[in-house]
């Protein structure tokens, strides 16, 4: 029997980080559509960030993009954002949008660019320094389109040297989140293109650096609770980036594709002692046509919900038929927990938090849409597809 005391309390405690860029019109190659009201600056997308966390309780940090969350001063962002409930999260570093990076950053073949791009990447923890941020995310479009383009192995060898280079940067309880994507922007190698690689590096790299698992970049089919319960089990993941899709790199709600596998994840996640601070509970997501506010909130429920059901699972029961062998009860177990409604488990927990049971309808209630439509003109977009 599942203690439900026990997974209210531990429902208590999740976070789930959202990202700025979520907050700003965004698009495809294809079209930005823009949307009324949508944040002008920095401190507006910590407004709305603001909502999401007064509606769900569990979404008190916000991840920042430099450069297109630059600012002046990010200590009074800092403080900005404490006025507001929140804080500043993960910063994420971008190599990826200048024309200098047309042949890669960091593992460019001219090290004039590699030094620029690394000293990118060491002002970011400079900014981590100032806005108290313990996590440095790093993401490269690096990669070649053809055979012969450049060494793949050189590559590896660039790439190491940047990452030592600034993890040697990172002061004590900061930490370096590598992550992973299997293609594009490039579409013959990438340079960190799955957790395998992305792990070798870590490891070397020691315990500062960690592998972070976007749940949107890999190939169709891959077994992404697997890569989970590896990492953890050699102490290696950092955390997520949650978004769905059904293709590629989709950023669609997290959730919204295929909600199974979010709980398949989040039941890797608990059972591998991994609901923790140790592992950041990210989103990295763009709402291209749905309206943003609600989309997020939605998105840090649909966390909820997986996280909730994988702690449902009875593990006394699982462990017990796994041990005779049965396999029908063994799936049994995992389904009843994945079936079961738990809607008003953490209505509940709302409840109990002083919180409104439904944070989408709350939100729709506040008038916040309204406000923010009158009174915000010229609505940037993210950054993506700038
Ligand atoms: C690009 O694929 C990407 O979506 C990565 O997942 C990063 O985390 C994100 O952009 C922000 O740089
Ligand atoms: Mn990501
Ligand atoms: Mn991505």
């Amino acid at each position: 029997m599942t203690d439900l005391a026990a997974v209210k309390a531990a429902l208590r405690t999740q976070s789930v980080e959202t990202p700025s860029w979520a907050y700003g019109n965004s698009g495809t190659r294809f079209k930005v559509f823009t949307q009324a009201g949508v944040p002008r600056s920095p401190r507006e997308k910590l407004d709305d960030a603001a909502q999401v966390h007064e509606f769900t309780g569990a979404a008190p940090t916000v991840a920042l993009h430099i450069p297109w969350d630059r600012v002046d001063d990010y200590a009074s962002l800092a403080a900005y954002a404490q006025e507001r409930g929140l804080r500043l999260g993960t910063i994420n570093s971008n190599t990826f949008q200048d024309d200098d990076y047309r042949l890669g950053s960091v593992c460019h073949p001219d090290p004039a660019v590699r030094r620029k791009a690394v000293g990118h990447l060491l002002e970011c923890v400079d900014i981590m320094d100032a806005t108290g941020s313990r996590d440095l995310k790093l993401w490269f479009a690096d990669g070649t389109n053809y055979p012969g383009q450049d060494d793949i192995r050189a590559r590896q060898d660039r790439l190491a040297e940047a990452l030592s280079e600034v993890c040697a940067r990172l002061g004590d309880g900061q930490r370096m989140l590598l992550e992973y994507k299997l293609f594009e922007p490039s579409f013959y190698t990438t340079d960190v293109p799955d957790w395998g690689t992305a792990y070798a590096h870590c490891l070397r790299l020691g315990e500062k650096a960690q592998v972070v698992v976007d749940t949107g970049h890999h190939a169709p089919g891959t077994n992404i609770e697997f890569i989970v319960a590896t990492l953890l089990r050699e102490g290696k993941l950092g955390g997520f980036d949650f978004n769905s899709r059904f293709y590629a790199d989709d950023d669609l709600m997290a959730g919204a594709a295929d909600p199974f596998q979010l709980f398949r994840i989040m039941f890797e996640v608990v059972r591998g002692g991994g609901f923790g601070p140790g592992v950041a509970f990210m989103l990295d997501q763009c709402h291209n046509i749905e309206a943003k506010i609600p989309a997020i909130i939605r998105s840090v429920m649909n966390v909820q919900e997986a996280t909730a059901k994988a702690l449902l699972v009875d593990r006394d029961a699982l462990a017990a038929a796994q041990r005779s062998g049965d396999v029908l009860d063994a799936n049994a177990v995992l389904m009843d927990a994945y079936n079961t409604d738990v809607r008003p488990l953490l209505a509940e927990v709302r409840e109990e938090l002083g919180l409104d049971p439904d944070p989408v309808a709350a939100y729709r209630r506040s008038g916040w849409a309204m406000k923010i439509t009158e009174e915000r003109t010229g609505g940037r977009q993210s950054g993506w597809g700038a």
